[in-house]
């Protein structure tokens, strides 16, 4: 599948971001400017993971001949740090080879503009060559996002290790300060945050979009600090505590599912993003505390299987955008806007997380039956596309071949039929894009004891 990908992009829409597979050419989203060849820098990983090194090698040729971020462009500062950073750092840490690290750095520096605001919560967008921010004109009164703030700490933290520079770090570390000076409603998150006045927008809250991967990098930062970084910790359990009292709910077939919260009412609504969960929460249970280990591991696979439901539920076999709890439906999209599948991989991440802690083969199972149904409706002559109802009895294609799709939904469906310590999580955290960074491990001095 990779290879089919890979080879498609390569054929048809080599250097442009994304590939069109139906229509067989280049696709540029404005997320990202001008800079060119996401597709390239989100599967270099993908690529060295799959041992497949002549396509990574022609890979790295063109990042170090055409990766340009001297661009007069606006790009979106959460999507080029997730991507590009998080792309180039990972194909660093696997090949060692310099140019990934230099790349990172470099883009990495020109990011630091964002975070010029009264408070130091960055810009949504900003302009790579003025170095001018600005929030996205439909964001709650001029706010700041919280997935998109909140997903900058496991690339900042690793790009002041390896540049150097602490400055990437204090840009992040600031930000939890900030959000640790409110108050919280109810203990939860708002996804609007005001980076001028420093204050809450509207009191909307979601584990999918807009919210899922600021939750994500709390518990990772504490994961890839070796577990030092007590505050994520906190921050994450507490977070999770609040999310489980006020938005996971269950339906009457006993569905699990996680609601969005608009100003104490709950939309009974879940999208395939939250579904991202499960894995989060499998990966997090381990260190909850006051022994909810097992509840955690109970709660992860009752999401997992809700998602799985979501998919089993359609006539492609493919989960919608987002899936309703109400009005006598479960599992299910009732909006014609919430019917499409755009090559998301939440739920296979969250199938992948399930199998290593569990080993149950159902998880398996679900992951092959998304593979058939992957094979028989994405799969086109030119790559894999998108679709635009998962209702609908043939598919109707969307053609994009999302970068995220070799990034993750290929690299976590192959870590689902490998082994265990192919990227143990003991020495590996994958950021919101499943790019793997190495855990920063403790300085030997504490810990006596141990040989490294
Ligand atoms: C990816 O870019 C990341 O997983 C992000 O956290 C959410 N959206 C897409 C995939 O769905």
């Amino acid at each position: 599948m990779m290879k089919h990908a890979w080879d498609s992009y390569q054929r048809y829409a080599w250097g442009s971001n994304e590939l069109r597979p139906v229509s067989k050419q280049g696709h540029s989203s404005n997320l990202f400017g001008s800079i060119k060849g996401a597709t390239i820098v989100d599967a270099l990983d993908t690529l060295y993971i799959m041992e497949m090194f002549e396509e990574f090698d022609v890979a790295t040729d063109w990042v170090e001949k055409n990766l340009d971020f001297s661009v007069n462009a606006e790009v979106s500062v959460f999507e080029v740090n997730i991507r590009f950073v998080g792309g180039l750092l990972s194909a660093y840490y696997l090949s060692g080879k310099e140019v990934f690290r230099r790349k990172a750095v470099e883009l990495g520096e020109k990011l630091l503009p964002a975070f010029k605001t009264p408070t130091g919560i960055p810009w949504a967008l900003l302009n790579l060559k003025s170095g001018v921010g600005r929030n996205w004109p439909w964001a709650s009164g001029g706010s700041s996002i919280l997935a998109e703030y909140g997903t900058l700490h496991l690339e900042f933290m690793h790009l002041s290790k390896l540049s150097g520079n602490p400055e990437f770090a204090q840009k992040v570390m600031n930000i939890r300060k900030v959000l640790n000076r409110l108050d919280k409603p109810q203990g939860l998150y708002p996804n609007y945050l005001n980076p001028n006045s420093g204050q809450w927008g509207q009191h909307h809250v979601s584990v999918g979009g807009l919210g899922d991967s600021f939750y994500e990098y709390l518990l990772k930062a504490w994961l890839m600090s070796d577990k030092t970084d007590e505050e994520g910790k906190n921050m994450y359990y507490d977070a999770l505590q609040a999310i489980e009292t006020n938005l996971m709910r269950k339906s009457s077939s006993g569905l699990t599912y996680i609601a969005e919260w608009k100003g104490g009412l709950l939309e009974h609504k879940m999208g395939h993003l939250t579904c991202f969960a499960g894995g989060m929460i499998a990966l997090g249970a381990d260190g909850a505390p006051d022994d909810k280990t097992g509840h955690q591991m109970e709660e992860a696979a009752e999401i997992a299987r809700t998602c799985h439901e979501s998919y089993a539920r359609t006539a492609l076999k493919l989960g919608p955008e987002a899936f309703r709890f109400d009005g006598g439906v479960e599992a299910i999209a009732t909006r014609q806007n919430e019917k499409y599948f755009i090559l998301r991989p939440e739920v296979i991440e969250t199938y992948m997380y399930m199998w290593r802690f569990t080993h149950d083969p159902k998880y398996r199972d679900w992951g092959w039956e998304a593979v058939q149904a992957l094979e028989q409706h994405c799969r086109v002559e030119g790559g894999y596309s998108g679709v635009r109802d998962v209702y609908a009895s043939s598919p109707n294609h969307d053609d994009v071949q999302q970068s995220f799709y070799l990034a993750e939904t290929l690299k976590y469906l192959y870590l689902l039929f490998s082994d265990d310590d192919h990227l143990p999580f003991e020495h590996w955290v994958f950021n919101t894009e499943a790019h793997p960074l190495p855990v920063i491990r403790k300085e030997i001095k504490d810990r006596p004891n141990e040989v490294e």
